[in-house]
């Protein structure tokens, strides 16, 4: 035995066969050889399944047809992350980790998952795994009650249970509620509610892969491929945020963006001339309506031909930028993957990627050529690092004339004058990156991470021509891992109300599956809101992590103004209220950076007991913590509506005043409040013990705001926040440049305790001074500070307390006690 244990260490391995499974004695002592196995190995007639703990929480699952694994390697999850290894301890049928057990049918090769106790997270059902000419199906059991959430930005309701997709990046021009592929393939999902938690799933196949909720059969929840590995990841939780943070450990976090994206933006397909640019900001600044970036569709282009400008509408790029960044406003301009098939024009992307031998071929060898908006066009083999480096290269000029960021479009890819939208899957792609092997494969297998490698080689340009500021980049096409390169938006979306109330559960589900930098075009992109529509537009995308307005050509004007003054005040209020709340959106991005939370979340991501709130809660999301979004479910109808506020208290953000909901039968997880629609107030909430960090208005990021940062203190349990900022454009923040402050507050019998903690990092910020406010207070105060005392306001009629601090650089306490 011993001598086979420390084989089976050697392999790293467990090798678990039918035989040794009968053999092995129930609760055995583990050996110290055992220990180092770090999981098994079950093999039947079909195939050969392999279990392996990265961490106590995530396992990875393959399984060899025949015998024979496939390649080790991802797109997704990179090498060091999949060479992770955790401690196991051999169990009769399997093994445990700290944290899970993990059993196997020597027979069928089932799987189930359950936590220390017993309880089970996940589990196989029926045949488990079948194999279908080259393809797959992995049948896992759908406990009653159970909910799933993710997959990107698919459409239909928020829970997935009952539907099913395929994943194939798809130019979805005009989809609707139901359209099924769109224009991401996220293979992942998030379970939540079973008995022993929340967990994840995450196959790793790029194939044209499916997944199917119990809409085919009840109660199975089906997936598979028509090709590549059997290669997924169990996530276990038990909460929803530990899946989701785990599930960045593997795939990725998004770097803290650039703060002018976090900015309003406004764009049009397409502004059609520098004048027609400089109008636009120009109205924007006298409308005073806050803005960071203008963008730049394809009209900017000679041709539609990718970096080139046309030299007749935009005579001057160079100077168009600096006079737009002169006025706080950066260009983004779009650059699409296709380049024109132009021999011996002199159109140098064509010529230098011609001549690096850089364009997707044929099957016979010969170059692939097809339609797209510059006319016949090549595509590049994003699955080559020197054709991405390539690319990269190309950004020089734009970027040395000063545009700021990159929109990288058609990415699907998407083609014209073809029934498929796409290229035929028999391109070939030459791979040739990370850990693959280098080989020649067919665009089936790499069609749905073409657009992700597309933004992968933009974003990587950036860092190269501009090593020290963070790149921006938005993509419309990608794969499970892209939010490392890029943000992303929703695609062609209409101007309708059920496509309002699409953009909330798009942008959820992609938060749940790491892509957190994610936005709608505020008003539709095809045809028109009507006034109220793009109102409310505005108003719900100021709390959307990207906020950008676009339209279609020959669709009316969808820019704040287009509706008159009203519309314009209440809109105008919407991103005002955006930059104000900088400073705490900033900090949130941070935390993304750091942890995969997203931005903007489902309420039961740090309320799990939300889950079964009995709201329609499908216009209801958080943004970080600490604010809640309650918009009508109903957003075209006049009637009131329940929303359900998770018990501990809650403040109504723009009155100040505690809110007061009313107990529900039955659950003490949520509270029930009725909000009756008004046009200019969108229902948002604070948490009880929310301590929020503000800012004065400016008309964007790059202007410094005039005043003192202000500190709204929600007084609550859990009561805490932290001040976080920096530059907001280099990487300065990585060696130092950075300021955080943790803050607490406890609330007591004779009034409320302040503690500011030191500062860490070394920035200087714009502020001098605190402006604090304390809610739901009544009454006279004595604050004081380092054993000097505060000037204090009363504002009865607001139950608040107001004072103004000196910037506690090295921390301070600060006591208010009732008189
Ligand atoms: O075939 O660049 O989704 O946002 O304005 C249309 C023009 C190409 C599709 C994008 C849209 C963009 C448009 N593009």
């Amino acid at each position: 035995m011993a001598m086979i244990h420390a084989a089976l260490a050697l392999a790293f391995l467990f090798i678990l066969t039918a035989t040794s499974l009968a053999a092995a004695p129930a609760g055995a002592q583990q050996s110290p050889a055992n220990e180092e196995a770090v999981g098994i190995e079950a093999a039947n007639s079909v195939g050969r399944l392999r279990v392996i703990a990265l961490t106590p929480t995530v396992l990875r699952v393959r399984f060899a047809p025949g015998g024979e694994f496939a390649e080790d390697a991802s797109w997704a999850v990179p090498a060091n992350v999949r060479a992770q290894r955790a401690a196991i301890t051999r169990r009769s049928n399997g093994f445990s980790t700290s944290a899970l057990q993990v059993a196997v049918d020597p027979r069928t090769l089932a799987l189930s998952v359950t936590d220390r106790q017993g309880k089970l997270i996940h589990a196989d059902t029926g045949v488990p795994i079948t194999l279908e000419a080259g393809g797959f199906t992995l049948r896992k059991a759908m406990p009653a009650g159970e909910r799933y959430f993710g997959m990107g930005d698919k459409t239909g309701p928020h829970d997935r249970r009952g539907a099913s997709f395929v994943n194939w990046n798809t130019d979805a021009y005009g989809y609707g509620a139901a359209t099924d592929p769109i224009y991401k393939s996220i293979p992942f999902f998030v379970a939540a509610g079973g008995q022993g938690g929340a967990y994840g799933l995450f196959l790793d196949n790029s194939h044209r892969s499916w997944f199917d909720f119990g809409h085919r059969q009840e109660n199975v929840l089906a997936l598979g491929s028509p090709g590549g590995p059997i290669d997924y990841y169990l996530i276990a939780g038990p909460t929803v945020a530990e899946v989701v943070r785990r599930y960045t450990d593997l795939t990725g976090k998004a770097p803290l963006p650039p703060r002018w994206a976090l900015g309003f933006q406004q764009s049009r397909y397409s502004y059609m001339s520098d004048a027609e640019v400089r109008e636009i900001a120009a109205r924007l600044r006298s409308d005073r309506v806050p803005t960071d970036v203008l963008w730049l569709d394809i009209d900017y282009q000679d041709r539609n031909r990718p970096f080139t400008v046309n030299r007749q509408t935009f005579p001057d790029m160079r100077r168009l930028a600096r006079d737009m960044r002169a006025d706080g406003l950066k260009l983004v301009a779009i650059t699409d993957l296709h380049i024109a098939h132009a021999p011996g024009e002199g159109y140098a992307p064509y010529d230098s990627g011609r001549a690096g031998d850089h364009f997707l071929k044929n099957p016979d060898g010969s170059t692939y050529v097809a339609p797209v908006w510059p006319g016949p066009s090549v595509f590049p083999d994003f699955t080559r690092a020197v054709t991405r480096r390539w690319w990269g290269d190309l950004y020089k000029g734009l970027v040395d004339d000063g545009i700021a960021g990159f929109w990288n479009d058609m990415n699907e890819p998407a083609i014209f004058e073809t029934p498929t939208k796409t290229m035929p899957l028999d391109t070939v792609h030459r791979i040739d990156a990370d850990d693959f092997r280098p080989r020649p494969a067919p665009h089936a297998e790499l069609h749905n991470v073409y657009g992700m490698e597309n933004s992968r080689a933009t974003f990587e340009g950036l860092q190269g021509l501009r090593p020290n500021l963070r790149p921006f980049v938005l993509t419309r096409a990608t794969y499970a891992g892209g939010q490392r390169y890029a943000a992303t938006w929703t695609g062609d979306n209409n101007a309708t109300w059920d496509h309002l109330k699409l953009m909330v559960q798009q942008l959820v589900n992609l938060g749940l599956s790491g892509f957190t930098y994610a936005g709608a075009d505020i008003g539709g992109f095809t045809g028109g809101p009507s006034p109220e529509l793009l109102t409310r537009w505005y108003q719900l995308g100021a709390f959307t992590p990207v906020f950008r307005s676009h339209a279609a050509k020959n669709t009316p004007r969808a820019e704040p103004w287009v509706d008159g003054p009203e519309h314009l005040a209440i809109r105008r209020r919407a991103i005002e209220e955006r930059y104000r709340l900088m400073p705490y959106l900033y900090g949130v991005a941070e935390q993304h950076a750091r942890t995969g939370d997203p931005v903007m979340r489902p309420v039961f991501y740090d309320y799990p007991g939300a889950l079964a709130a009995p709201c329609d809660t499908s216009m209801t999301f958080t943004v970080g913590r600490e604010l809640m979004v309650a918009a009508s479910p109903r957003p075209e109808s006049p009637q009131a509506y329940d929303v359900c506020l998770p018990v501990g208290g809650w403040y109504d953000y723009w009155t100040g005043e505690r809110v007061r909901g009313q107990p529900i039968e039955g659950n003490t997880a949520v509270e029930r409040i009725v909000e009756t629609p008004r046009l200019e107030r969108l229902p948002l909430f604070v948490r009880a013990g929310t301590i929020l960090p503000r800012q004065p208005v400016t008309q964007s990021t790059a202007e410094k705001p005039r005043g003192p940062l202000s500190l709204d203190i929600y007084p609550g349990p859990d009561c805490r926040g932290e001040l976080y900022w920096d530059d907001g454009e280099t990487l300065g923040y990585r060696r130092g440049a950075f300021l955080r402050q943790p803050i607490r507050c406890a609330v007591g019998e004779s009034g409320l305790q302040i503690s500011f903690a030191p500062r860490t990092g070394s920035l200087k910020p714009w502020w001098r001074e605190l402006a604090v406010t304390v809610h739901d207070w009544g009454g006279a105060a004595e604050v004081r500070t380092n054993g000097r005392s505060v000037t204090a306001e009363e504002d009865g009629p607001a139950r608040a307390l107001r004072f103004t601090l000196p910037d506690p650089r090295r921390g301070t306490e600060v006591v208010i006690s009732r008189r």
